[in-house]
């Protein structure tokens, strides 16, 4: 894919550079405290696997703008298409007088999301604007309330996202009351859970019992609108459930009249060597809930599902000013186009081997990687004290830090803040790819604990 960005690691000042450090000063006084950065380092260009900065540092892309970059920044198609889009129009609303893209879009999500029974699309702007219209949709659908989210979930900042979403600190934390009507089920977190039971932590079907018992007596079948969970989690830290987890609480949902959800958000689109996360174990929502990767960069999500739950709606009861914007579904269709036509998914895969072989050699070292894993380009390593399970954030952070200073973005996730993310886009080389890593690797040897 090509970029006309030097596909080179580079670091032209110390980081962050002079310029970062001005931007940074001007950006503290502008701009809302609330808003964090990962990096100090202020972005002009990047394409393939690199970022550059103000300064001139080229940094390895190990992050894609959390998982939304997959098929590489400012992608050909996408640039073309958008620049063919923003020359025509702009914006008139979808819901006052319609365009083309946004229904081929509709058809492009019906067409390639999981099952082959009749579906429906409707388009928004941001994930968690995504995930509460499908709580909408399926509230009208069943005629119920009640919502059930897992453990370690994340699905948004809005006030009913926020609820949905698990970890306090950042997300939550002085920001209540949050909308009632929404419940947590135990995950199957396979590494956790095998302190506890060797049994559990290998049994999905296991896990999936355990959370349906508790559903079932805390919430009640009867009352309950939607579960909605990521198939393979992304902030909670890349926990990928026990196989036969998503297939027995898919099962339930559909033998209790609940709409099962799949929050595809961070796993969509190729991410992790399938189109969605859900295929890996032919798990077919009722509805799915996307964004990120979606539109190579540009602010679009989308629900997408059974066409006679997403007509539960009465007409005009879902919309939206932007939601749809032609220039978003002009990236979009064009992003679609890329994955498709560069074999994307096969290129994930190519990837998932990579950063594992590379990880796994790296924790056969060091006691401190209690676990790897993840799948495609979506890998993780969740880091412990020495020869303990007790997570160990500031190992991360340390390991983090070094790694931007070393010229590598890499972020981290997790309930406890341990885990190493790593969401490169599938536009890098491998040789980035593996430098990335030979990167990370000096860096835990450095970083003592
Ligand atoms: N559902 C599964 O991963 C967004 C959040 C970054 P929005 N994840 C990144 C942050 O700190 O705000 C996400 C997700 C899943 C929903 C969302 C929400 O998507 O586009 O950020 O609203």
């Amino acid at each position: 894919m090509a970029s006309s960005l030097e596909q080179r690691r580079h670091l032209a000042t110390e980081i962050p550079g002079p310029r970062s450090t001005e931007l940074m000063a001007r950006k503290n006084s502008a701009v809302a405290s609330g808003i964090g950065v990962t990096m100090p380092v202020f972005a002009v260009e990047a394409g393939g696997g690199i970022v550059q900065d103000v300064d001139g540092n080229s940094f390895i892309d190990l992050g894609s703008g959390i998982a939304v970059t997959t098929i590489g920044n400012s992608a050909p198609r996408v640039v073309e298409a958008v620049r063919q889009q923003v020359e025509a129009f702009t914006h008139t609303c979808f819901m006052i007088t319609p365009y083309e893209g946004y229904v081929a879009v509709a058809e492009a999500l019906n067409r390639l999301t999981p099952g082959d029974h009749e579906k429906k699309s409707a388009l928004f702007n941001s994930g968690a604007e995504a995930v509460e219209n499908a709580i909408k949709i399926a509230r009208a659908h069943t005629g119920k309330q009640a919502v059930v989210v897992f453990d370690h979930a994340y699905h948004g900042r809005t006030n009913l996202t926020m609820a949905m979403t698990a970890k306090s600190m950042p997300y939550k934390s002085g920001f209540g009351p949050f909308a009632p009507e929404v419940y947590r089920a135990p995950l199957s977190y396979p590494y956790r859970d095998a302190l506890l039971s060797k049994e559990g932590a290998v049994d999905g079907e296991l896990a999936a019992r355990r959370a349906i018992d508790v559903i079932e007596k805390q919430v009640g079948a009867g009352n309950l609108a939607a579960i909605v969970i990521e198939p393979i989690q992304g902030e909670g830290g890349f926990i990928v459930p026990a196989d036969g987890f998503l297939p027995a609480l898919s099962a339930w949902c559909t033998a209790n009249g609940v709409v099962f959800v799949a929050d595809e958000v961070q796993t969509g689109f190729a991410r992790t060597g399938a189109m969605f996360a859900c295929d890996h174990e032919g798990v077919v929502p009722d509805l799915i809930v996307t964004a990120k990767g979606i539109a190579g960069g540009l602010p679009l999500s989308a629900v997408t599902g059974r066409a006679e739950i997403m007509d539960a709606s009465h007409v005009s009861g879902l919309g939206g000013t932007y939601g749809g914007n032609p220039i978003a579904c002009a990236a979009a269709l064009a992003t679609i186009e890329t994955i498709e036509a560069e074999g994307l998914l096969e290129r994930a895969q190519e990837v998932e081997r990579v950063l594992l072989d590379g990880l796994h050699r790296l924790q056969a070292d060091d006691d401190r990687i209690g676990d790897v894993r993840g799948r495609g380009a979506m890998i993780a390593v969740e880091l412990v004290r020495s020869g303990t399970d007790e997570p160990d954030a500031d190992l991360a952070r340390a390991v983090a830090a070094s790694a931007h200073r070393a010229g590598v973005i890499v972020l981290t996730c997790g309930t406890y803040g341990n885990v190493l993310r790593l969401l490169p886009p599938l536009a890098i080389s491998n040789e980035l790819l593996i430098e990335g890593l030979d990167i990370l690797t000096r860096t835990f040897s450095e970083v003592q604990s």
